[in-house]
C-alpha cells in the first residue's frame, strides 16, 4: 500500500483549553499517522492553532493582554498537552507564524487575481463564538445563536465577497467524480445537500478589526478568521513558499474534520482552492461528537474533560484504545468513565494483559525463560485464523475504520487464549506439545503487537521487549502482510521476560 500520506487535524480555537473532544480528533489522527508510516507510507501528519478572530481579541483585552501575548500564552496549551500525550504531530501551525501570512496572502491574491473577489455591503446576525454570520431563520428563541444559545450581534461592514454561488454545479460535479472523497457516506450526504440547497457568496474581509492576516490590495482590511484558518492546510506544507514541498504533498491530503465543520471544508475550501487555481483536497474524514449527559463535550458546556490529567490517572495507551475503540469515525457517542473502565477491563486487563501474563509465566516454568518458535502454519491450530483476523485488520486501517482493525486484531488474542486453555500447558510435562502451544501464543503477541501499535505504543514495545524481539515494533514498514505479519515470524530462542502486570485490573470510580 506504500504510497504518500499527508493528514490534518482541525486548528484549535486557542480560547478553548485542549478537552477530550479536540483530543480525540487529534489522537484518532496520531493513531492514522502511526499506522500508515507503520504500513511503509511517507507520511506527514500536522496540527495546529488558530489563533486570529474577533473571538480571540475580546479574550485577550478581557485577560488584559496584547492579542500577541494571549495566543503566545494559549497556544503553548496545544503545544503542551499534545506532547504530554506524547502525539507525534510532524509540525505544529500557528495561523500567526510568518510563513502562515505569506501563505494566505498569496493564495487570496490568486483567487482575486482570477476575478473571483468583489466588494460590496454586508448586514447581518453574527455569532462571535462561531465566528460565522447567521441567517434570521436559523436563529432560536431570542436571536440566539443555534449553537452556542448565546445572543448574536448585528454587524454591517464593508467587506470583500468570495463568488462563492458560481462553485455550486462545479463542486457538485467534482464530488461526483470523487465518490470516495468524503467518509462516511453519511457526511458526504450532508455535503451534497448543502450544495445542492443553493451557495450564497460569502464576506471574507473585516475593517472592523486589524486582528487578523492583511488584505495585500487594500489597506484596512484583514481576511475574515475562516479563511485564514483554512488556507493553513496548505501553508503548513509551503504553499507560496516552497512549491516544491507544496507540490509533493498537495492534493493528496485527508482532512479529519469534526462534524460541525462541514459546511467550511467541504464546501467553502475546495471552492477557495478551485478559485486559486489549485486541486482541492483528496479526502475528508469526518467524525460525530463526543457527548457527556447527553450534550456535546465543549467550552461553552462547562463539562470538558481534561485530557491530560485523564491520562495521568488511567495512562496514554489506554486513553487511546478507548477513545478508538470505542468511537468509530461517524456516529456521535457517550463518552463516560465507566465506559472507560469496563473497556480497559475486558480488553487491555483480561484479554491481552493475561495472555502476555501467562505466557511469560509458563515459559518461565516449563522453557526455561526461553521463548519457542511457533509451528509451522499447515500444523498451527492458530496459523489460519490468524492469516485472516490480520488481513481484515489491515484492511480495516485502510478503510479509515481502526475499531474495526482493534475489533479483528482482539479475535486473535481470544483465539491465543482459548488455545491455552484448551491445551493447559502449565500442567503438562515440557515436551513438543508444551513448546507448540507457547510458541504459537507467542507469535500471536508477536502479531498483535504490532497490528495494536499505533493505537497502544507504549505496551506494545513493552510486549517486544518482554518477548525479546529487538528491532523496534513501530519501525516504518513493519506492517507488511507478506513480511512482519506473515505467520512464522517469530525466531524463537530469544528470552522471555515476566514484568509486572501491564494492565492490572481497574475498579470502577
Ligand atoms: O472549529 N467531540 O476550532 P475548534 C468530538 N478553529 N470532537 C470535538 C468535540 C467533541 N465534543 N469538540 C471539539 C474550530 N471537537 C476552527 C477550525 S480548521 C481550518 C478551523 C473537535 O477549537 C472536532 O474536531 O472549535 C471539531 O471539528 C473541532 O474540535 C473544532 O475545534
Amino acid at each position: 500500500m506504500t504510497g504518500r500520506y499527508y493528514l490534518t487535524t482541525p486548528i484549535y480555537y486557542v480560547n478553548d483549553a485542549p478537552h477530550v473532544g479536540t483530543a480525540y480528533t487529534t489522537i484518532m489522527a496520531d493513531a492514522l499517522a502511526r499506522w500508515h508510516r507503520l504500513a511503509g507510507d511517507e507520511t506527514w501528519f500536522v496540527t495546529g492553532t488558530d489563533e486570529h478572530g474577533l473571538k480571540i481579541l475580546r479574550t485577550a483585552e478581557e485577560n488584559g493582554l496584547s492579542p500577541r501575548e494571549w495566543v503566545d500564552r494559549t497556544s503553548q496549551r496545544f503545544v503542551q498537552a499534545w506532547g504530554a500525550l506524547e502525539l507525534t504531530n510532524d509540525d505544529f501551525i500557528r495561523t500567526t507564524e510568518e510563513r502562515h501570512y505569506r501563505s494566505v496572502q498569496r493564495f487570496m491574491q490568486a483567487i482575486h487575481d482570477n476575478d473571483y473577489l468583489y466588494k460590496g455591503t454586508y448586514e447581518g446576525w453574527y455569532c462571535v463564538s462561531c465566528e460565522a454570520y447567521y441567517l434570521e431563520e436559523d436563529l432560536v428563541g431570542e436571536n440566539l445563536c443555534p449553537v452556542h444559545e448565546s445572543p448574536v450581534e448585528w454587524f454591517a461592514e464593508e467587506n470583500w465577497f468570495f463568488a462563492l454561488s458560481r462553485f455550486a454545479d462545479r463542486l457538485i460535479a467534482w464530488y461526483d467524480e470523487h465518490p470516495e472523497a468524503i467518509h462516511p457516506e453519511t457526511r458526504r450526504n450532508e455535503a451534497l445537500g448543502i450544495l445542492k440547497g443553493g451557495l450564497r457568496d460569502i464576506s471574507i474581509t473585516r475593517t472592523s478589526i486589524d486582528w487578523g492576516v492583511p488584505v495585500p490590495w487594500d489597506p484596512g482590511h484583514v481576511f475574515y478568521v475562516w479563511y485564514d484558518a483554512l488556507v493553513n492546510y496548505i501553508s503548513a506544507v509551503g504553499y507560496g513558499t516552497d512549491n516544491g514541498r507544496f507540490e509533493h504533498w498537495w492534493p493528496s491530503v485527508h482532512h479529519l474534520i469534526g462534524k460541525d465543520i462541514i459546511r467550511f471544508h467541504c464546501v467553502w475550501w475546495p471552492a477557495m482552492c478551485m478559485a486559486a487555481g489549485i486541486d482541492p483536497p483528496a479526502r475528508y474524514l469526518v467524525h460525530g461528537f463526543l457527548m457527556v449527559g447527553g450534550r456535546k463535550m465543549a467550552k461553552t458546556a462547562y463539562n470538558q474533560v481534561d485530557p491530560v490529567e485523564l491520562a495521568n490517572d488511567v495512562g496514554n495507551d489506554v486513553l487511546r484504545y478507548y477513545l478508538i475503540r470505542d468511537f468509530p469515525l461517524g456516529p456521535d457517542g457517550d463518552f463516560t468513565y465507566e465506559g472507560l473502565v469496563e473497556r480497559y477491563n475486558a480488553d487491555l486487563a483480561n484479554n491481552l494483559g493475561n495472555l502476555l501474563q501467562r505466557v511469560a509465566t509458563v515459559v518461565e516454568q516449563k522453557c526455561g525463560g526461553i521463548g519457542r518458535a511457533p509451528r509451522p502454519a499447515a500444523e498451527s491450530p492458530l496459523a489460519a485464523s490468524a492469516v485472516e483476523h490480520v488481513k481484515t485488520a489491515y484492511e480495516a486501517w485502510g478503510r479509515f475504520s481502526p475499531h474495526e482493525a482493534l475489533e479483528a486484531t482482539w479475535r486473535i488474542i481470544r483465539a491465543a487464549n482459548a488455545e491455552l486453555e484448551a491445551v493447559a500447558p502449565w500442567k503438562i510435562d515440557p515436551g513438543p506439545e508444551v513448546d507448540g502451544v507457547l510458541g504459537d501464543a507467542i507469535e500471536a503477541l508477536r502479531i498483535v503487537a504490532i497490528l495494536a501499535s499505533p493505537v497502544l505504543p507504549r505496551a506494545s514495545r513493552e510486549i517486544w521487549a518482554r518477548i525479546g524481539l529487538s528491532r523496534e515494533v513501530d519501525a516504518p514498514g513493519n506492517a507488511d502482510l507478506s513480511g512482519s505479519l506473515a505467520w512464522g515470524g517469530y525466531p524463537g530462542g530469544a528470552p522471555v521476560t515476566k514484568g509486572p502486570p501491564l494492565f492490572p485490573r481497574r475498579a470502577a470510580e
